[in-house]
């Protein structure tokens, strides 16, 4: 079933062709996370994933309600963000939404003309332009809320060249656990409500400028139970790309449904990062303790050579040690690619990961779509929650 969605369009000249480029993004800036505790999750993203610490900002830099801790692994920066009292927003959001993404911040050339535009197309305002300044520059950041209670923020540096933004300092650590080769954010995908996907699809049009590039409807993404729905928008330089889910009627319930139950609310479910070398950082970080999904099963890597046919020639690594780590495998017209998920990274089935290494292929594993639900299928058997 998976295998005959190759006749999906997509393709970076028609997002060219249909983006507008009043919105130009230079690429992601980082993903804020608001979390019960962020000196903890600070150590398991140092830890489990390869992080290093970069800046710091709470009572030690004169915040008095939050904590902030900035983590980088090549182009990725994390910050961990949580309350230092109980009238707090942070804690709020913490409250209904658990440990969740709070912010996805875009770098901009132009913070101002970038609020200005969007909001002028129909964004609803978090933040209005605001300058933040130190003895390094100023960066200008301004937001727009996005799904849910999900905040894009706009951050301009051009005009600053300190260690993160101002109001920080460096963060050095005694405890530098090595990288596992995390290189920068592929994409990050949001989960919707049920028959919002549409709505959501005309907002990063409108406002954001955004083509539609992929589409998967609940017919191509159904396993035996379970159904969603999935659109991928993309900006015009395809750096940014944001797909998003809306759960579809199945035999039992949809993991998008799930999600948006134990998530309260839209939000984002997962943020896919990249590697050039998938199989040393999923080894990596299955011995540093990351839980991954179950492999698929036999018949899936017999399958293999057949769905990779004109790829062959390229392809580098060798199906058992794949299916070793439970690695999956997908190819389209343009190339092949390997990709992984975790298991949610929260006690709330929620926000995961993927690991994904692109070999030429631009598309998000269709063919994986059937094995990959199986497995998440599974966990929500074990959940009771299917
Ligand atoms: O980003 C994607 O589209 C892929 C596949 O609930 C995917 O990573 C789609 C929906 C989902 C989990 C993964
Ligand atoms: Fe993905």
């Amino acid at each position: 079933m998976a295998q005959e969605l190759k006749s999906v369009e997509y393709g970076l000249e028609k997002i060219f062709e249909g983006a507008q480029d009043f919105l130009p993004i230079l690429g992601t800036d980082y993903v804020e996370f608001y979390v019960g505790n962020a000196k903890q999750a600070a150590h398991f993203y140092k830890t489990a994933f390869g992080f290093q610490s970069h800046a710091y900002a709470g009572l030690e830099t004169g915040k008095r309600d939050r904590a902030s801790y900035v983590l980088k692994q090549d182009k990725i920066r994390l910050v961990l963000t949580t309350a230092l009292n109980s009238d707090s927003p942070i804690g709020e959001h913490v409250k209904k939404h658990g440990d969740g993404v709070k912010v996805v911040a875009m770098w901009v050339e132009d913070a101002r003309y970038s609020y200005e535009e969007t909001i002028k197309r129909g964004a609803k305002s978090y933040m209005e332009p605001t300058v933040i300044s130190d003895e390094n520059g100023e960066v200008v950041q301004a937001g727009i809320y996005a799904y849910g209670e999900t905040i894009f923020m706009f951050t301009e540096r051009k005009n600053y060249n300190g260690i993160f933004m101002p109001g920080y300092k460096e963060w050095k650590s005694d405890y530098n656990p090595t990288s596992v080769g995390l290189k920068f954010v592929d994409h990050m995908v949001g989960n919707v409500g049920w028959n919002k996907m549409n709505e959501w699809v005309k907002w990063f049009e409108d406002v954001m400028g955004f083509v539609n590039f992929l589409s998967f409807d609940d017919k191509q993404i159904t396993t035996e139970y379970s159904a969603l729905m999935s659109k991928v928008m993309a900006n015009g330089n395809g750096r940014i790309k944001f797909p998003i889910n809306e759960p579809a009627e199945g035999k039992k319930r949809s993991q998008i449904e799930e999600y948006l139950d134990f998530y309260e609310g839209e939000g984002v479910q997962h943020i896919a990062v990249a590697t050039d070398d998938i199989i040393t950082t999923v080894a990596e970080m299955k011995a540093r303790g990351v839980e991954f999904l179950s492999t698929p099963p036999q018949a899936y890597y017999d399958a293999i050579p057949e769905r990779l046919k004109d790829h062959m020639d390229k392809f580098q690594e060798d199906i058992k040690e794949l299916q070793k780590l439970g690695i999956m495998i997908d190819a389209d017209e343009e190339g092949y690619l390997l990709q992984i998920f975790t298991k949610p990274v929260e006690d709330r089935p929620t926000l995961f990961f993927e690991i994904i290494q692109r070999m030429g292929a631009r598309g998000f594993g269709a063919g994986n779509f059937k094995a990959l639900f199986e497995s998440i299928e599974r966990e929500q058997e074990l959940r009771g929650t299917l």
